[in-house]
């Protein structure tokens, strides 16, 4: 791993406590040698490639930007996963969609489109900022949310998160993905978790993109308290244990249908509580 040590980038070995150390870590060294890390303020974490294990992608994020884009398809289905994992570990999100000058050439009504399939976002407290890496356009709104902050970009794979940070720390020239999609390389062209810092304030994490994010440590009984909209019906439900699936008197299905909730947000909702009941995520 490399470990910043007195301003300067440096290749370290880890050593007993210190080799749980991930990036955002607060380390000690002793020489090149990474001997432990200092409490954490926060973990994302998700399950390892196995599912039966908890993969810390980070320590000490304060802001995650979900970035999603154009193309490759907006799934808002993986925001919302994003937003249970950063919610649980207390990381404030924003959404940043990116490509918007894809959508200048092509039907008029896409633009439209997108606004209106993030809408249900900014009134949950979490921002949408839409940029283009390309044109340079939305970074003063990301420069902003990063100030003084340490962030994440997380998202699939292509949507721009390596492009975005080139774009906020000049002269970085990282690789982002072949235009081509004929050039056959892989798909993922971040393949490790690096921390960097931007000019006017705050520290950024590019990580790899993937293609669903596992959560972890969340009983499907707890998934409910992930969804802030929910927190003003609290107690309202018939019954005091409601999960908002098939209780009748749920205070939180009637305002789905009054539309007071997104119905799209409580779909999520029973998607991400169903998919934890098995034992595998
Ligand atoms: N038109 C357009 N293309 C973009 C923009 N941002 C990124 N791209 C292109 O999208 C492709 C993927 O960009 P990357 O930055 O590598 O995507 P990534 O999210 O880092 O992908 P992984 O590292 O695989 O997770 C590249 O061909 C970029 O040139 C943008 O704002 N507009
Ligand atoms: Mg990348
Ligand atoms: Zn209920």
């Amino acid at each position: 791993m490399f470990v910043e040590i007195d301003g300067e980038r440096r290749p370290c070995t880890a050593r007993g406590q210190g080799k749980g150390a991930v990036v955002g870590d607060d380390v000690t060294v002793d020489g090149e040698v990474v001997t432990g890390f200092a409490a954490r303020r926060s973990e994302l974490v998700r399950v390892d490639a196995l599912g039966d294990r908890p993969h810390v992608i980070a320590a000490n994020v304060d802001v995650m930007f979900i970035v999603c884009a154009v193309e490759p398809p907006l799934r808002e289905g993986l925001i919302d996963r994003y937003l249970v994992a950063a919610h649980a570990a207390r990381i404030a999100p924003v959404i940043v969609f990116n490509k918007t000058d894809l959508w200048l050439d092509d039907d008029p009504e896409d633009e439209e489109d997108f606004r209106e399939r993030l809408s249900p976002y900014p009134p949950l407290g979490v921002p949408v900022i839409y940029t283009s890496a390309q044109e340079n356009k939305g970074l003063a709104a990301v420069r902003k949310a990063l100030k003084g902050r340490l962030g994440i970009f997380v998202g699939h794979s292509g949507v721009g998160k390596t492009s975005l940070l080139n774009a906020l720390v000049p002269g970085l020239g990282h690789k982002t993905q072949e235009l081509s999609e004929q050039s056959g390389r892989g798909r993922h062209t971040t393949t490790h978790t690096e921390l960097f810092r931007v000019p006017g304030g705050g520290e950024v994490i590019d990580s790899p993109g993937i293609r669903a994010f596992g959560l972890w440590a969340i009983p499907p009984d707890q998934v409910r308290h992930h969804f802030v909209e929910f927190a003003k019906f609290a107690g309202q439900c018939r019954f005091m244990d409601c999960i908002h699936d098939r209780e009748p008197g749920c205070a939180i299905k009637d305002a789905v249908e009054r539309e007071v909730i997104s119905p799209f947000r409580y779909e999520a909702y029973l998607r991400i509580k169903d998919s934890l009941g098995d034992d595998l995520p």
